[in-house]
Formats: C-alpha cells, structure tokens, sequence
C-alpha cells in the first residue's frame, strides 16, 4: 500500500508498535555487536545467552525523498552489554544542513550528540520530552532504564543516513551504568 495522500497511523506508546508501517527493523546483539566498548562482553553474552534483540524501528510508509517528513519509533529493549547501556548503531545524516525531532513516548534513555570536531552533548528523554538534532550533529540513543524506551522521530525526506562514519570513528563517549546510575565516560575505542 502506497500513502501519498493524507494519512494516518496510529502509535502504540508503551511498546512502540506503528500501524500501518512499511517495515520493521531489527537490531539484534550479532547484527551490531561492534558498537559496544567491551568486546569482551559481546562474545560473552553470545556464547552463552545467545543472540539478543537490541532495538527495533517501525517504519512509516511516507517516501524518503525531498519534502517529505519520513517518521518512525524506535524501541530500545532495557539491558548492557558489560556496563554499556543498550544502545543505536547512531549515524550523520548523509545531508549534514538536516536536522530531526525526536519525542519520547515511554521508557527512559538518553540521546547522545556528536558533532565533526568531537565535541559531545547528551539529553534526558522520557515520555512527553522533545529533544532536537541540529544539522551536522550525529546521534545516538540509549536506554537506562527497566523497560523498553521508546521515541518517535521525524525528519526531512532527503536527509538520508551516514552510518559509516560512526562506524569508523564511534562516539567520544560512553554511557554506563555505575552503582545503578547512568554516567558518560570516555570511550577507550574513540579513534581520532
Ligand atoms: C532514527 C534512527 C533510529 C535507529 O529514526 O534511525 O532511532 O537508530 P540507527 O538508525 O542509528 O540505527 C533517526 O535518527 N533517523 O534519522
Ligand atoms: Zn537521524
């Protein structure tokens, strides 16, 4: 089915389900196991629990294509990966000058921002909490929380996504749990 005239979906704000959406997304521990600061703890959890699903993306049928608002929800299943908090793989927009809104809907996480000459920002997201992307500005998100984070995001058609380059570089920071409590850290891994 093809929506290109008005539309409406409706969004289920604790588990973070759309309908209608194009497609699901799944990121599970396998897929993006190298995002995470301890390796060491990436194969753990793999030889003996097995795989795990990380996060998921319920994605809006609306073209990516310039002018229009492609949107989606995120879910961020609770859990760590050694003190790491489960997290998104994060990207740049492939067009820098595009910005995003993301608008918490339940759960608890932070949104963590990078910009090209390193310097780093974080943001507190729960339900009803607007929290803004400017252009250039990569980002990530993270669960601190018991139960699934979820978030919806909208952003321009022809932003596209530029996971590359965090695959290379990473984020300068780090959020991981210390006597129960979220803390940023330098990440031992940043290359630069
Ligand atoms: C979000 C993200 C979503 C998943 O919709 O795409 O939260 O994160 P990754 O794309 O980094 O895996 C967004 O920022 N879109 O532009
Ligand atoms: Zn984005």
């Amino acid at each position: 089915m093809s929506l290109f005239g008005p539309f409406a979906c409706e969004i289920e704000t604790r588990t973070g389900a759309l309908h209608p959406c194009e497609q699901v997304l799944r990121r599970t521990l396998r897929d993006i196991g190298a995002i995470f600061a301890d390796q060491e703890a990436v194969q753990r959890i793999l030889s003996t629990e097995g795989d795990r699903l990380v996060y998921e993306v319920y994605v809006a049928e609306v073209p990516e294509r310039r002018g229009h608002l492609p949107y989606c929800t995120t879910i961020i299943y609770p859990g760590q990966v050694g003190d790491e908090y489960h997290m998104t793989k994060g990207h740049y927009h492939k067009k820098r000058d595009r910005a995003e809104v993301y608008l918490g809907l339940s759960g608890e996480g932070y949104l963590l921002l990078q910009n090209e000459a390193g310097d780093v920002r974080v943001v507190e997201m729960k339900e009803g909490i607007v929290a803004y992307v400017p252009p250039g500005w990569a980002h990530r998100t993270a669960n601190t929380g018991d139960v699934p984070f979820v978030f919806f995001a909208v952003y321009p058609g022809d932003a596209g996504h530029d996971y590359g380059t965090i695959e290379a570089v990473g984020f300068a920071k780090i959020l991981v749990a210390q006597a129960g409590q979220p803390v940023l850290k330098d990440n031992p891994r940043w290359c630069r």
